[in-house]
């Protein structure tokens, strides 16, 4: 009753911020993602007669951490999700859950969506439950909503639907349908202060959300041309448009949430003056101060560097296109 699995993280070309059921974690927009090449986790979970209470523990290369108080809210979550799963297997077996992430704790990327996908496709094989793709990206949407867009291939589209069984992401291409490249600008990795959901339980409160809704529709169909076509002016265009305007959402909430620093800013204005120039290459960014650079892989070089040579910047991670989540056979203990 052991599985181990890997999911990739996923960043988000139209945004998802706002829920329209908190307990259901139904999304008040649908959204579209690619998953993340090079920042993942890996986790295994054991279920057992023999475990009379469940453990969580994050492994770093040279050991076991037990989850410490601070990260209690994230055990409690973990834990919730295991009940989920037992109760699809009517089963009260207690789990052993081991998780590693490959980039570095704090590195300024979110692990819930890489996390809850990875606990699910484990969990899921642990207990030999028969649970399809759509059903693994509902059930880790009940984890964290942008976990189900980590499930399945490539490039993502996460349908909001109005119940639980109409939530839920699809693949629109594999990754080799476009060599596109997510180059991952790190100017800050202290965990960020307010999480994305607790702050997205107060979106309503922005004049601006009702804008950004109602601008949704035509940006998903945009995005879609654009990845048809692959057309990377296009693609820029629409997404950096989706992600101003979802931080606009967020800094004009009550009370309001800025995630955007001065480093943020600069790494902006420099996009734009590479692309003056010609650079094919435009920016997103989720609920951190972090810039993701969208580019295709024949400017990977001169952007990395480019960026690497921002001051401020502390660290370059370069994503291609993933598959989503899947078992492996190698377990972490
Ligand atoms: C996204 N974010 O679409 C957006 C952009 C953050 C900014 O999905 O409450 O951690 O667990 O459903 O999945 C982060 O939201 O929130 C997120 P919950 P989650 O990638």
């Amino acid at each position: 009753m052991k599985a181990t699995a890997i999911a990739p993280a996923n960043i988000a070309f139209i945004k998802y911020w706002g829920k329209k059921d908190e307990a259901l974690r139904l999304p008040l927009n649908s959204s579209i993602s690619m998953n993340l090449s090079n920042a993942y986790t890996t986790t295994t979970v054991e279920f057992s007669k023999a475990f009379p209470q469940d453990t969580i523990n994050v492994a770093s290369d040279t050991s076991f951490t037990t989850f410490t108080h601070v990260l209690k809210n994230s055990e409690l979550r973990i834990i919730a999700h295991l009940d989920r799963m037992r109760k699809l297997k009517g089963t009260d077996m207690r789990a052993r859950v081991v998780t590693k992430n490959s980039f570095p704790a704090g590195a300024g990327i979110a692990s819930s969506a890489s996390g809850f996908a990875a606990l699910t496709v484990a969990a899921a094989a642990a207990l030999d439950l028969s649970v399809s793709e759509k059903e693994l990206s509902i059930l880790a949407r009940l984890g964290s909503g942008s976990a189900c867009r980590s499930i399945p291939d490539g490039f993502v589209m996460w349908e909001e639907g109005n119940s639980s069984e109409t939530s839920y992401a699809h693949s629109l291409y594999p990754p080799g349908h476009w060599d596109l490249r997510d180059i991952v600008a790190v100017v800050q990795s202290k965990p960020k202060e307010v999480g994305s959901t607790s702050g997205m339980e107060a979106a309503r409160t922005s004049p601006f959300l009702e804008a950004r809704l109602a601008a949704i529709p035509g940006r998903i169909a945009r995005v879609k041309k654009a990845l048809e076509q692959k057309d990377i002016h296009a693609l820029g265009n629409v997404i950096e448009e989706d992600c101003l305007d979802m931080h606009a959402v967020m800094q004009s909430q009550k009370p309001p949430l800025n995630y955007l620093t001065d480093e943020t800013r600069e790494i902006i204005n420099a996009v734009r003056r590479w692309r003056s120039g010609g650079l094919a290459v435009c920016f997103t960014i989720d609920a951190g101060p972090n810039v993701h650079l969208i580019c295709e892989g024949k400017d990977e070089q001169v952007i990395s560097k480019k960026a690497s040579e921002i001051s401020g910047v502390q660290q370059i991670i370069v994503n291609k296109p993933a598959r989503g989540a899947r078992i492996v056979t190698e377990h972490l203990f």
